[in-house]
């Protein structure tokens, strides 16, 4: 029997007769992002007969390494996204001010990640893309008006570049998943109405900056690593790629933790992970499938963002566990 298979743009076209404000310009802006993902693998894949992909080229605004490939991914997106009369701006993490495409007729803002966890590239480990949209408010000043919450986002996506290469996203209704058929170069629906298992008994974090922690993060672990003689009764698994989309499509997938908390040697840069165009969408993308991600004080998704390249502490997946970690910081 023929499967049926749902393409990308089958999808889109259902989604549009279902939610009105899935209007043809945004469908068509989240076609590009992935088309533009699709250029991306083709690139990854070569490995190293594309060059050292994975080599320092400069310092991005982070003050972080930029890799060849984070340059590269970071065009491709460019040329596919910023074209058109829907799309305002473009803001990235590699880039320090936001690509002005369209100031007058332009409705949405598009920020993003090229290739996170690019430390990768060199080890052949999973990397990801990751997409987040806004409304575009009639604010005159182009940076003042990506300064949104989160709660604000139109649509979220990430795409993993792992075994398969699969797209996730939420338009607000809620988390879908598709993968690509490297046959046929077409995302076809494999996951809808996606949900994370309200509990678990996996965590997903650095060990490393253990010492940094504030004190309820190192309460949570040490209660899982103390297993079923302690306070939580079972024994817990650990898991760290060090690529957040590959971690939190764990989470997705199966349930979990995952946790790039604030630490002392962070503290005053506000955290690891970029507000805008990491902790956001994918807090979307989590809330959309049934979990919770928190700063440990507060809904990242309610955070004000005050700096288009702000970070922030992340703790998200598995409702109940969230909400206990988020039980500890209230203690605290
Ligand atoms: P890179 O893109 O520089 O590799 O950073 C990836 C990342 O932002 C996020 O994807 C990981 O979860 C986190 O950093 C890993 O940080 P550590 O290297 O400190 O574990």
């Amino acid at each position: 029997m023929k499967l049926f298979k749902t393409t990308f743009a089958e999808f889109l076209q259902f989604e549009a007769l279902k939610n009105q404000t899935l209007k043809e310009d945004l469908s068509e802006l989240i076609l590009n992002i992935a088309d533009s993902c699709k250029g991306i693998r083709k690139i990854l894949s070569q490995g190293y007969l594309g060059g050292d992909l994975g080599a320092v080229v400069d310092i991005n605004v982070q003050e972080e390494d930029q890799k060849k490939l984070d340059v590269i991914s970071n065009s491709i997106i460019l040329e596919y996204c910023a074209k058109g009369s829907s799309v305002k701006a473009l803001a990235s993490e590699e880039m320090e001010k936001p690509v002005v495409v369209a100031p007058r007729s332009g409705k949405y803002l598009m920020l993003f990640d090229p290739l996170d966890g690019s430390s990768n590239i060199d080890i052949n480990g999973p990397v990801g893309t990751i997409i987040s949209i806004l409304p575009s408010s009639s604010c005159g000043d182009i940076e003042q008006d990506f300064l949104q919450p989160g709660s604000n986002q139109i649509a979220a996506i990430y795409v993993l570049y792992g075994p398969s290469t699969n797209l996730v996203l939420t338009l607000g209704n809620g988390t879908y998943e598709f993968t690509l058929s490297p046959v046929e170069d077409e995302f076809f629906l494999t996951g809808s109405k996606l949900e994370i298992p309200a509990d678990t008994s996996e965590f997903d974090i650095n060990s490393s900056n253990y010492r940094f922690w504030e004190k309820p993060v190192r309460r949570y672990i040490e209660e899982c690593l103390e297993g079923k003689d302690g306070a939580r009764g079972r024994d817990f698994n650990m898991r760290w790629v060090g690529a957040m989309v590959c971690d939190v499509h764990r989470v997705l997938s199966r349930g979990g933790t995952f946790m790039y908390p604030m630490d002392e040697k962070l503290r005053t840069k506000g955290g690891r992970l970029r507000l805008m165009y990491e902790a956001n969408p994918m807090s979307f993308i989590i809330e959309q499938a049934g979990g919770l991600a928190s700063t440990g004080y507060q809904r990242i998704l309610e955070v004000q963002p005050t700096n288009l390249h702000q970070r922030i502490p992340v703790i998200l997946g598995s409702k109940n566990e969230i909400e206990l970690i988020n039980s500890y910081h209230i203690d605290y």
